[in-house]
């Protein structure tokens, strides 16, 4: 093939290397939940982490927005092919929340309110890669979006991203969420495509 004209890959920029293999650029905000979104106030809202040993740490809302706060811009990519370059957030870097945590454990549990779970390991959630994040666009984040706050893991499938997050356990071992244990992939690189298991 010579000749591509301008209009022949449509929305799919193919071309465009912040797009992962088989990934077309969006500009809306899709919203995908399984199940009711929960709703959780502000004031009954909480973020643990836990480990293995039964250490336990806990922040209210209000704790948890005395700590450090950082933007972040960054690209988001769906595991149902739509990616969305350059969102930008506000929150809580996750090195911050696991300062003074002691742990063995190379693997996390993340626990949304209604129920949902997902797998990432620690290392990944480490070194400014994730965060809980609480503001989209400049607008504190929509609870359809995950609101009051979700996690924010860009460089996984955006699934790996728990909406309405509650908190984290550290796991001994790998153990699958709700989409790893449904057919998605465990770990979920976009650039590797690994949709699923
Ligand atoms: N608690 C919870 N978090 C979730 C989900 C969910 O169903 N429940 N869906 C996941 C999936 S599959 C995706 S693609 C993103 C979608 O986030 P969005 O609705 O803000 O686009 O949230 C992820 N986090
Ligand atoms: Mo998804």
């Amino acid at each position: 093939m010579g000749i591509i004209s301008s209009g022949f890959h449509g929305k799919r920029r193919t071309g465009n290397p912040a797009l992962p293999p088989g990934q077309y650029e969006t500009e809306s905000f899709p919203v995908l939940t399984a199940g009711p979104a929960p709703y959780i106030a502000r004031a009954d809202w909480e973020f643990f982490i836990t480990t293995e040993t039964g250490q336990r740490r806990a922040w209210s809302w209000d704790e948890f927005m005395a700590l450090p706060q950082v933007d972040i811009r960054t690209d988001i990519h769906c595991v149902t092919s739509w990616s969305k370059l350059g969102t930008s957030w506000r929150g809580v870097s996750l090195d911050t929340l696991f300062d003074d945590m002691e742990t063995t454990s190379e693997f996390t549990t993340t626990h949304s309110y209604g129920g949902y779970t997902t797998n990432v390991p620690l290392r990944d959630l480490l070194d400014g890669q994730a965060w809980v994040a609480w503001e989209f666009g400049g607008e504190p984040l929509e609870r359809a979006h995950g609101g009051p706050a979700r996690l924010l893991v860009p460089h996984l499938y955006f699934w790996k991203s728990a909406k309405w997050v509650n908190g984290i356990e550290l796991t001994p071992h790998d153990v699958p969420g709700f989409w790893e244990s449904n057919g998605y992939h465990i770990y979920g690189d976009p650039w590797r495509e690994e949709r699923y298991s």
